[in-house]
């Protein structure tokens, strides 16, 4: 079998990492990764002081992972700056957010051909090439200018902006050039493909065919959607385990007869948190009939906390938390409980169960895997209910949830009222439409698609 070579920022080798402080496109990749084995390229996750040490290569079953240290300024002007500041904010429609420094688009460049020239003497020929994320465009690029000929794809985890909100970046040109040196480019929704098509025939006088190739910049490259999946059999598994284990008997304990709402996001801005607590204000305020009878768990493990945007928020959400529980808590209970720490997932399995409300309500979201766990994580016979952000990739495939738009704070509290009251047999047809498709389309369906379109793609010219 061809060799697989993922190449993403961060690597997480599957046995060392902790609960709870991998993202989504970490869980997606291993779980993508682990029954093909290959080898897995990225930063280590660690700054160096001095020198940088070499490449550290080693195996864990049949992986191989390859890591390298980034020294201070890269990390300021690569990661938290172009990656986190610039592209993270715009890409989800942040552009108040969104940090214009030519430092940081140099060090972009930089870090990028500096990942490409180590991982340059790691390949062989005929390996397959994955390349995953908005902190890696360029890599292909790099690559191939280094004689790189094997295949590369790459596949966007974020969504793709439409046109207006792109031309904002200084150097959008660049940026869309550089995945135009891809084999084959991938997308979570057909939102973010036709936004990419837009870009392509309205700014790059470019064409795209009906099979979705674009032809631009003297180049041409398959584009498609890839929507990605979770690991739905091993996530109902933890679930059903998990169903019995000392934490969900200690949260049911907790929380009594009343109805437990779920809400697991990174500490993030793109994930409308302080929306959904004055959602949750809302709700009580306009139906004092479930002043306590309800409780708000929400998990938020920290992220990107040495980004200003993001500690601004930790502010902000801690904010908004104090107030709705100081405006309705009584002695022996409080509304929300907010949690600034990560979980196993085998235990974050067993809470999505106990919890009657899914409430995933992101702002703008590439997928939302959490929504996709939820559904995966509920009982057959007695189901909860999934409230589903419209702006979230996983609305496109999930449409058996209470979608609400987040802006509407009202609207989100009404839907929150609906899955709170809905009968049974609702709840149950609802979930049944959403399992089915979770578990067909599961990760491992995301990736063979995505292999499958990229092993069938011509090989690159000889140069
Ligand atoms: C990016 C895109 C896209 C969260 N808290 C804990 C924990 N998590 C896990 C969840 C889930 C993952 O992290 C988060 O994935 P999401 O998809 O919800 O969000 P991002 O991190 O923003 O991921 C996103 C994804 O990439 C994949 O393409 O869907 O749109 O933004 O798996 O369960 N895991 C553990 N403890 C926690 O406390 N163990």
């Amino acid at each position: 079998m061809t060799r697989l070579v993922i190449v993403s920022n961060r690597v997480a080798p599957i046995k060392r990492s902790k609960a709870g402080n991998e993202g989504g496109l970490a869980v997606a990749v291993a779980a993508a990764i682990q029954g093909r084995g290959g080898l897995w390229f990225g930063w280590s996750g660690k700054v160096y002081e001095h020198e940088p040490g070499p490449v550290d290569i080693f195996e864990i079953g049949n992986l191989t992972y390859a890591t390298v240290d980034l020294s201070h300024r890269d990390y300021d002007e690569y990661y938290n700056g172009y990656a986190n500041r610039t592209l993270w904010p715009l890409f989800h429609y942040r552009l108040d957010l969104s940090e214009f420094d030519r430092r940081y688009r140099t060090g972009y460049e930089r870090v990028n051909a500096m990942l490409a020239g180590k991982l340059i003497p790691l390949l062989r020929p005929g390996d397959l090439i994955w390349v995953h994320d908005y902190h890696l465009i360029p890599m292909a690029s790099h690559l191939r200018r280094m004689g790189c000929r094997q295949r590369i794809g790459f596949f966007l985890h974020i969504p793709w902006p439409n046109l207006e909100i792109l031309l904002a970046l200084p150097n959008h040109r660049d940026l869309v050039r550089a995945l135009c040196e891809y084999d084959l480019v991938g997308f979570q929704t057909e939102r973010d493909l036709r936004a990419f098509h837009e870009y392509i025939e309205f700014e790059a006088g470019g064409t795209i065919d009906d099979g979705g190739v674009v032809r631009a910049y003297g180049r041409h490259v398959r584009t498609d959607t890839f929507p990605i999946g979770i690991d739905a059999e091993a996530f109902a598994q933890y679930a059903q385990k998990a169903e019995s284990s000392p934490q969900t008997q200690r949260l049911c304990d907790s929380v009594g007869g009343r109805r437990l709402l779920i809400g697991v996001d990174r500490l993030d801005y793109s994930k409308g948190l302080v929306a959904r607590m004055e959602a949750i204000d809302h709700l009580l305020s306009t139906y004092p009939d479930l002043r306590g009878r309800i409780v708000m768990l929400q998990i938020a493990p920290p992220s990107r906390a040495d980004v200003p945007e993001y500690m601004m928020l930790r502010h902000e959400v801690e904010s908004v938390v104090g107030r709705v529980n100081g405006t309705y808590a009584e002695f022996d209970w409080a509304p929300i409980r907010y949690l600034n720490k990560g979980f196993r997932r085998q235990t974050l399995a067993g809470f999505y169960r106990s919890s009657r409300v899914g409430v995933v309500t992101p702002l703008r979201d590439g997928m939302n895997l959490v929504a996709k766990e939820y559904v995966a994580a509920q009982r057959e016979a007695d189901p909860g209910v999934l409230v589903l952000s419209r702006f979230a990739g996983a609305a496109c495939e999930l449409d058996g949830a209470v979608i609400v738009n987040p802006y509407d704070i009202e609207g989100v509290a009404e839907g929150l009222r609906k899955a709170l009251t809905m009968s049974l047999e609702e709840r149950r047809e609802r979930w049944s439409s959403m399992v089915d498709r979770v578990r067909q389309y599961d990760v491992i369906a995301w990736q063979q698609s995505f292999l499958d379109r990229l092993s069938a793609a011509p090989s690159a010219p000889a140069a």
